[in-house]
């Protein structure tokens, strides 16, 4: 065996395995999806919309009570034009943000064939958390109780985020990692395996 392995090997028996998440972001065109993630793993916020081609990628190392997790964030752009390149990605998926924005019904009313979507194409075994975006806008057209509702109906966790202020978004991906934990779904990774799949 070479100094290199040897080297490896043993900073694994230090370090431990990673714990590996793969998160998806699911709803309509400009819900925030991007904004969400940006600003969970940059902290940073942009007003200007770019729309997502296809799908983006983010991650995070995230602490939760004394245990770090690499969150990896599969963002989808939300264009029916992308919905074959986000079908082949959703399999292996452990956490679902599903994502509508509390100042769009038509958002809103899209999250069933969302979750369909989602369902039919390898994410049933997935946490799914519903998200009411951009709560620091007053013109809301979805309350809050309608969101609950919502969620409580499909079995979900309800959250209200703004990408904004930040408000809610930590509280919503310890909320998610947390039922995640709970439902034993966690994956060890050791290290030297990250580039091997995400
Ligand atoms: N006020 C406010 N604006 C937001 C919030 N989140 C996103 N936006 C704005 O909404 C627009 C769309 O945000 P994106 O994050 O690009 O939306 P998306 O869901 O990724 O859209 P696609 O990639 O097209 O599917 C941008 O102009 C953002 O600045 C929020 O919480 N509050
Ligand atoms: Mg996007």
């Amino acid at each position: 065996m070479d100094g290199k392995s040897t080297k490896i090997r043993s900073t694994r028996e230090i370090i431990g395995p990673i714990f590996w998440i793969k998160l998806v972001g699911l709803g309509s065109e400009g819900v925030g999806k991007t904004s969400l993630v940006r600003s969970f793993c940059d902290k940073k916020f942009s007003k200007s919309y770019h729309a997502t081609v296809g799908v983006d990628y983010g991650f995070k190392i995230h602490e939760l009570e004394g245990v770090e997790y690499r969150l990896n964030f599969w963002d989808f752009g939300g264009d029916t034009d992308y919905q074959l390149i986000r079908t082949e990605l959703y399999k292996d998926t452990q956490g679902c943000m599903l994502i509508f924005d509390v100042t769009n019904k038509a958002s809103f009313d899209k999250l069933d064939s969302w979750l369909h979507e989602f369902h039919d194409n390898g994410g049933q075994g997935a946490v799914v958390t519903v998200i009411g975006n951009k709560s620091d806008k007053l013109n809301r057209h979805i309350s809050i109780e309608e969101g609950k509702k919502w969620a409580a109906k499909n079995g979900c966790d309800y959250y209200e985020t703004s990408a904004a202020s930040k408000s809610g978004v930590k509280e919503m991906l310890d909320g998610l990692l947390t039922t995640i934990i709970e439902r034993r779904m966690i994956k060890p990774k050791w290290i030297g395996e990250e580039n091997k799949q995400k």
